[in-house]
C-alpha cells in the first residue's frame, strides 16, 4: 500500500518535472528570439545570431584564438538547430 502510493507520487512528480522542463525550455527559446530579434520577424537570421554570440563572448573583451573558437562553436551550435535549413532560427527550432 505504502509502496503503491510512493510509486504514484513518483510518477506524478516525474510528470510534473517533465512538463516544467518542457515549458522552461520553450520560454527560454522564446526569450532568446525576442531579445535578439532585431528586425522583428520572429526568427533569428545570420546577423542576429552573430550579434547574440558577440554578446555572450564579446570579441573586444575576449580576443584571441581560444575565444574565436568558442564563438565559432556557439555559432555552429545555433545553426545545428536550423532544421529546415532556411538560414533562420525559429522559436520552435530553438526549443528542440
Ligand atoms: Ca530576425
Ligand atoms: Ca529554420
Amino acid at each position: 500500500m505504502r509502496n503503491c502510493m510512493a510509486a504514484g507520487l513518483l510518477a506524478l512528480l516525474t510528470g510534473a518535472c517533465a512538463l516544467n522542463a518542457q515549458t522552461g525550455l520553450a520560454v527560454g527559446a522564446g526569450v532568446t528570439v525576442a531579445v535578439n530579434d532585431r528586425d522583428g520577424d520572429g526568427m533569428l537570421d545570420a546577423a542576429e545570431v552573430q550579434a547574440l554570440v558577440a554578446k555572450v563572448f564579446p570579441p573586444d573583451k575576449l580576443p584571441g584564438g581560444f575565444w574565436d573558437g568558442m564563438r565559432t562553436s556557439l555559432t555552429a551550435a545555433y545553426w545545428a538547430r536550423d532544421l529546415d535549413h532556411d538560414g533562420k532560427l525559429s522559436v520552435a527550432e530553438l526549443a528542440r
